[in-house]
């Protein structure tokens, strides 16, 4: 085993949180204490955790509108992660900006645009800031397969690529935009991969349910990129296991296909089954996890619902006019 059992433990708990935080955002909202939306990104954590575990202290984030939860693993606590989902004035962005605005520059979490797409060139700017400052930092640039047939994304892809600048892009292919099939808007087998060519960037495929596989794969990019030799791609094999959004019933696709997603290439699965043959953790020290993790979460939804909501004055703070 080429892992320390320190690493190899931070990197399956992260995991862990990342996967009991998404469910108790669909148990929560099923109860109607969340308003709005959420995107569920269940069964698509590896993806994050895996890439996110390979960065640097002073590397920026541009995170996507599914794993919400994620920016946890980059040090925003729950507790604000929670009240932004919810709209609360402790949210990271006092509540103003929820769900897709996870936000927190302290810790490099650059936000994201609804407008899909729109948000790569941030990132890419990001990038040619931390270029010129001449630092070995990077930016890690998540986006869907649906998003990667946008024209923004093409420009800034041909920008990263003509500029060499510090950016790895991660595709978390799961398949589908709301209720359109990847393979029924896109021509090639991989959107990102097979288009990254095209730009001279270099890129790798990878199961998306094997968070040591994508670590391992985000590693070797991303030391290229520090490198400075320009961009990178990663793209991710997934399937998104639950609706578009919560109480999306599916009906354009064959639920067979998901619940076979769901019983062979479930991350957490595969990754406590790694743990246990491996003598890394036992099957109790597990469960023990399991259940800390979800007393911690239901601590966070209680301060966030204790929290004193957004007023319509919040909406105006904040804002670059
Ligand atoms: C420019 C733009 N067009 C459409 C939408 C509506 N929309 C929100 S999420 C989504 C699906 C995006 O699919 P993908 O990029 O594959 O990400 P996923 O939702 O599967 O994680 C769409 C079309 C949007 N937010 N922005």
């Amino acid at each position: 085993m080429a892992y320390t059992k320190e690493f190899l433990t931070d990197l399956y708990k992260n995991l862990l949180y990342t996967r009991l935080s998404e469910e108790k955002l669909v148990a929560i909202y099923k109860e109607g204490r969340v308003p709005g939306h959420i995107h569920s990104g269940v069964g698509q954590e590896a993806t994050h955790v895996g890439s996110l575990f390979t960065r640097k202290d002073g590397d920026y984030f541009k995170l996507a509108h599914r794993v919400v939860s994620i920016s946890h693993v980059l040090g925003v606590p729950f507790n604000n992660i929670y009240a932004e989902i919810l709209g609360r004035q402790d949210g990271n962005s006092r509540g103003g900006g929820g769900v897709n605005h996870i936000a927190d520059f302290s810790k490099g979490v650059l936000g994201m645009s609804g407008t899909l797409g729109c948000d790569m060139a941030f990132a890419v700017g990001a990038a040619y800031k931390l270029k010129m400052e001449g630092k070995d930092n990077i930016v890690y640039c998540y986006y869907g397969d649906g998003t990667s047939n946008r024209g923004p994304v093409h420009e800034a892809m041909n920008w990263a690529a003509a500029w060499k600048l510090p950016v790895l892009f991660v595709l978390d292919n799961n398949q589908w935009a709301i209720s359109t099939c990847i393979y029924e808007s896109t021509a090639v087998e991989n959107p990102g991969a097979d288009r990254a060519s095209a730009y001279g960037i270099p890129a790798k495929v990878v199961d998306g349910s094997d968070v040591l596989a994508v670590y391992e794969a985000a590693k070797e990019l991303s030391e290229y990129v520090r490198a400075g030799n320009g961009p990178a791609l990663l793209e991710a094999k997934n399937y998104r296991w639950r609706g578009h959004f919560e109480g999306d019933q599916c009906k354009y696709r064959d639920p067979a296909i998901t619940e076979k997603w769901q019983k062979k290439r479930n991350c957490v699965k595969k990754m406590e089954n790694y743990m246990m043959e491996n003598n890394v953790l036992t099957e109790a020290e597990i469960k023990t996890m399991y259940s800390d993790i979800d007393t911690e979460l239901d601590a966070a939804v209680h301060f966030a619902e204790a929290s004193p909501k957004a007023t319509a004055e919040d909406l105006f703070k904040n804002i670059l006019a």
